[in-house]
């Protein structure tokens, strides 16, 4: 009797729900590209209901923005998955915008300035909403590495619409609110 308890203990514990996590950051507290590479515009959008900051992606030209100087709130993990929080600058086109995410951490020996971020870079694709002014969330991207993750360290988050990419077919700016990653 007392053996049977003891299996039923060991599988109730080895069958407990992994609990994920998640980190959302507002692309107001982005910062700008890599220098010599165009950046997002940091817009302020007055929606009357209330006041937020986007970033605002062109339709043509890739322009990455970075937001830095966040780290785990606990063990850090081995694999992200993202989702990219945006809605349309103007219309109601379903058409395609791609996000490029990747990742770089701080460590003992990485020197900040010179922060590498993860690759290859993991990216989503996400059809317009048909209605203006929704607020759209993109898939979960697939499992993003974080380049150089190490315990309590500042991480910087690199977020790039792929432009120029020809299956990204919407026409105006790709307006981000923020981004949460899952772990
Ligand atoms: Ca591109
Ligand atoms: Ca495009």
């Amino acid at each position: 009797m007392r053996k049977a308890s003891l299996v039923v203990a060991l599988v109730l514990l080895v069958s407990a729900p992994v609990t994920a996590a998640t980190l959302c950051m507002s692309a107001a507290s982005a910062d700008l590209a890599p220098s010599a590479t165009a950046s997002a515009d940091l817009k302020h959008n007055d929606g009357g209901a209330l006041q937020y900051w986007t970033s605002d992606f062109d339709p043509a030209t890739d322009e990455p923005i970075i937001i830095s100087g966040w780290h785990w709130p606990d063990a850090n993990p081995a694999t992200v998955t993202a989702i990219v929080w945006w809605k349309s600058a103007s219309g109601t086109s379903t058409n395609d915008v791609i996000f490029d995410v990747s990742i770089g951490c701080a460590g003992a020996t990485v020197e900040w300035d010179t922060l590498v971020f993860s690759t290859p870079v993991v990216s989503v694709t996400d059809a317009g909403l048909a209605t203006a002014g929704l607020m759209n969330a993109t898939s979960a991207t697939g499992a993003i590495t974080p380049a150089g993750s190490a315990a309590s360290v500042p991480c910087a988050l690199k977020i790039n619409r792929d432009a120029d990419n020809v299956g990204d077919t919407l026409a105006v700016d790709a307006q981000v609110v923020g981004v949460c990653l899952t772990y």
